[in-house]
């Protein structure tokens, strides 16, 4: 008989310690707002940026997770890699909408996901501007924590066809990138009711959760961009899958209302051949 110590942590217990650090590193990005623009590099081209702020706050929530859990592994975008041995590992974005933070557009979040012998069991988005905290376990449901409103559960929503669908996309930093996916947005325009681009995938993905877009596409996207909010999106109701039923993100993140996740997959699908 195995006792509920030897199988791990609940995914509860590890969205407690998620939630806990990612309000730490909220707390710190929104600290560092008003100087984002002063310690500024870029990665993989002059308009990727990557800012104090992103490895300070990366460097808190390390710190906080494996204090906590000091056998655990560590995926984060500003480097942060490390193998663990309790088969837990922590995927974290420190800010997912780094743009948007330096341009003060209050889409910009903190991404921590819990992912157990390969399988996401807890996430946490929180957008640091607006303080909504977006939370899911594996099989527990979504669920939206907004100040000064009551915490309420998350439903994809419903649209009844393709038409009155709204889409959210993203595109990636280098402009031969960026020029194949804006004739992909030209393409699907007018098949769809409109499309959203608010700069962060992991609140585009918790956007779908929340029934504020329908559906979201990405081609491109790393691990830490898409962990917490894919599982956020997934457990709201939304179909989440990548390109022709390959795994999510290896490369395309789509995530749909089930009343259209096939006819949106099909249209994603035959935009990228
Ligand atoms: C961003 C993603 C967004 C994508 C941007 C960028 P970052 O992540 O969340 O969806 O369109 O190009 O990759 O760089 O702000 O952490």
């Amino acid at each position: 008989m195995t006792s509920a110590r030897d199988q791990g942590p609940s995914p509860a217990e590890l969205l407690g310690l998620a939630v806990s650090a990612a309000r730490e590193a909220a707390d710190l990005v929104a600290r560092g707002r008003e100087g984002a623009g002063e310690h500024v590099g870029t990665k993989s081209s002059p308009v990727d940026v990557v800012t104090a702020v992103d490895a300070a706050s990366e460097e808190l929530l390390v710190g906080r997770l494996l204090a906590a859990r000091p056998d655990d592994g560590v995926l984060g975008e500003e480097g942060a890699a490390r193998e663990g041995s309790s088969g837990v590992r922590w995927i974290v974005d420190p800010i997912d909408g780094t743009v948007n933070f330096l341009y003060d557009v209050p889409a910009y979040g903190v991404s921590v996901a819990a992912e157990v012998h390969g399988t996401v069991r807890a996430g946490v988005v929180l957008n640091v501007a607006t303080g909504e905290l977006f939370t899911a376990t594996d099989g527990g449901g979504a669920r939206l924590a907004a100040p000064g409103r009551p915490e309420r559960r998350l439903r994809a929503g419903r649209p009844p066809s393709l038409e009155q669908t709204l889409v959210a996309t993203g595109f990636g930093y280098r402009a031969e990138q960026r020029r194949a996916q804006g004739r992909v947005v030209a393409e699907l325009l007018p098949r769809v009711r409109d499309i959203r681009r608010f700069g962060s995938a992991a609140l585009d993905l918790c956007a779908v959760a929340a029934g504020r877009v329908d559906a979201y596409y990405e081609l491109g996207l790393n691990p830490w961009d898409h962990a917490a909010g894919a599982l956020v999106a997934a457990e709201a109701g939304a179909v989440v899958t990548g390109l022709r039923g390959t795994p999510v993100g290896q490369p395309m993140v789509i995530a749909a209302a089930p009343s259209v996740a096939g006819p949106f997959a099909d249209l994603v699908a035959e935009l990228h051949p």
